[in-house]
């Protein structure tokens, strides 16, 4: 375990998002997340404080959505890449164990280092099985970043698939595959978000949570009545909905009734 590089007082404001900053720092001095996930997480960070650092109503109907949808596949699978292997691992292998979803590593940047790293992460959190890291043949056609290579037993022949804080490119060669793409991204905006089939805009820390949870409350439902939750989600009018959610919040700051 390594030495925590602050000691956070409890009363801090910014305790908690502190903390969480700490987290991805220790993960990347263990190779587990790159240097561009600390980036990515600064970018987060700026669009969870514009929703006010709690889910939104849209963002728990898409976990709701994510989590019917995760029910009724027959071959789900979530890839995990850096920045969620540091923040969620425990979250991750209980979704894995309720959804029935095994865990696929797929990092953007790939080295043989960092997939045993965010592998290691996994298994130290409970994880039994952990996919892509042995020797893979298959590959996402089209696509010539590192995510191109895919577990064959996993993301290749899955029908869902979470891919959370994605690239565009990704989530577009995997629905040109006819993949089902859930997504978690905290940037409405981001081209990831606009082209899944359902894209929960919130923290990674509070969706996976919040699709577990929406998963233990729909577990007992028939197929019929879970297709009609599935069904009954669009993602653009939801993406809409965080949109205008974000607007108004800002609308009533500016105004001071914040
Ligand atoms: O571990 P690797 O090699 O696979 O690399 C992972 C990163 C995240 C570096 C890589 O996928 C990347 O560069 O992603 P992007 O294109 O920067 O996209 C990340 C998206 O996730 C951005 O839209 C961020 O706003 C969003 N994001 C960052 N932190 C969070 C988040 N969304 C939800 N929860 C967060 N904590």
């Amino acid at each position: 375990m390594m030495e925590p590089h602050l000691n956070i007082p409890n009363n801090h404001p910014r305790a908690e998002s502190i903390r969480v900053r700490e987290r991805l720092i220790e993960g990347e001095e263990r190779s587990v997340v790159t240097k561009s996930g600390l980036f990515a997480h600064g970018r987060g960070e700026a669009f969870d404080y514009l929703i006010g650092e709690a889910s939104m109503p849209s963002a728990l109907s898409a976990a709701r959505a994510a989590a019917a949808s995760l029910l009724l596949a027959s071959h789900p699978v979530i890839s995990v890449n850096g920045n969620t292997a540091a923040l969620v691992p425990g979250a991750l292998v209980e979704l894995s164990n309720e959804s029935g979803a095994p865990l696929e590593v797929n990092l953007f940047y790939r080295t043989r280092e960092r997939e045993l790293a965010v592998r290691d992460a996994l298994l130290a959190a409970g994880a039994t099985n952990v996919l892509g890291v042995g020797p893979r043949v298959a590959t996402i056609p089209e696509l010539f970043s590192e995510r191109r290579i895919v577990d064959p037993e996993g993301i290749y022949k899955a029908d869902v698939v979470v891919v959370p804080l994605e690239d565009g490119d990704r989530t577009e060669a995997l629905k040109r595959m006819g993949k089902f793409v859930i997504t978690v991204d905290l940037n409405p905006l981001s081209r990831t978000a606009q082209t899944a089939d359902i894209t929960i805009v919130d923290n990674i820390i509070r969706a996976i949570p919040n699709i577990l949870t929406a998963i233990r409350e729909l577990r007992s439902m028939d197929a019929e009545s879970l297709r009609s939750i599935a069904r009954g989600f669009d993602n653009k009018s939801s993406l809409s909905a965080s949109i205008l959610f974000i607007r108004d919040r800002l609308t009533a700051l500016a105004e001071g009734r914040g």
